[in-house]
């Protein structure tokens, strides 16, 4: 069932208000849970209005691809979330604690899409033409960064910032089933586990980002980034300090956090 066009735009301005200002909002379902077409209605209505302030989606990300965050959060089903170039941090560059509410970071795997891919596709592997080691930053707009499913994807899966590393050929980074990744602020781990955290394999990604894509209206482009989700479960931001993710035999990628007093 469609939801009413008023109370998806609705909703949509007060989720990109939360984030625009940094600050938390209400639960939706702290009234009514919203179905899973209202809820990516909702998203898609938020990314529009991103969209008329000029940012470019550049990517999809997925969530609750790993146990770990599925148990952490609690939500159990795969979701898909759109990426901006506003989104974007450069390897080693610098983002401002000031401009997130609660914000929480993991290291994942990004992948690089090479041609368009309708909907309908066979699956192809060969749609990958590149693979790199990533940071998400997740930063629930809502209060206590507690969420139903209906709630995490009207907020765009909590996407808030991402950076990826050095890109390499699919066929240079080998298989990626199952590679140790280390999350570490300032030299200090804070967190290890493996790709194979990632819905088994990273690899699978794909299938399902075209599977997700399709249900719910993400066209997968040339050029598109795919985020496959986190490896570990998220930890707080720093208050400033560097956070680096290693895949081994893949590389690494870095963000450095200012800002806060
Ligand atoms: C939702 C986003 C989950 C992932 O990698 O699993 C996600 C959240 O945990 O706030 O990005
Ligand atoms: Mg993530």
């Amino acid at each position: 069932m469609k939801p009413p066009f008023l109370e998806t735009e609705a909703l949509g301005a007060q989720l990109d208000d939360a984030q625009v200002r940094a600050t938390t909002t209400r639960q939706p379902s702290d009234l009514t849970p919203l179905g899973i077409d209202a809820a990516y209605a909702v998203q898609h209505a938020l990314l529009a209005r991103r969209v008329a302030r000029g940012e470019k989606p550049v990517g999809v990300k997925l969530g609750f691809t790993s146990l770990a965050k599925a148990r952490q959060m609690g939500v159990g089903e795969l979701i898909i979330g759109t990426i901006t170039d506003r989104m974007q941090v450069q390897d080693g560059g610098t983002l401002d604690r000031r401009t997130f509410i609660h914000p929480r970071i993991e290291p994942e795997v990004a992948y690089l899409i090479g041609r368009d891919i309708a909907p309908d596709d066979p699956l192809d592997p060969t749609a990958i033409v590149a693979v790199a080691p990533a940071l998400e930053i997740i930063d629930s707009r809502y209060e206590d960064f507690r969420f139903d499913l209906g709630d995490v994807v009207a907020d765009n899966t909590s996407a808030a910032a991402f950076a990826v590393g050095p890109w390499a050929s699919p066929s240079a980074a080998g298989d990626l089933g199952n590679r140790a990744v280390l999350l570490e602020i300032d030299s200090r781990i804070v967190e290890t586990g493996s790709t194979a955290a990632i819905l088994g394999d990273p690899a699978r990604a794909l299938p399902a980002a075209q599977r997700l894509g399709a249900a719910h209206g993400f066209a997968l482009r040339a050029g598109t980034i795919l985020l496959a989700g986190a490896a570990t479960a998220a930890v707080a931001l720093p208050a400033r300090g560097i956070v680096e993710a290693t895949i081994t035999g893949l590389g690494r990628v870095s963000v450095r956090i200012e800002g806060a007093a």
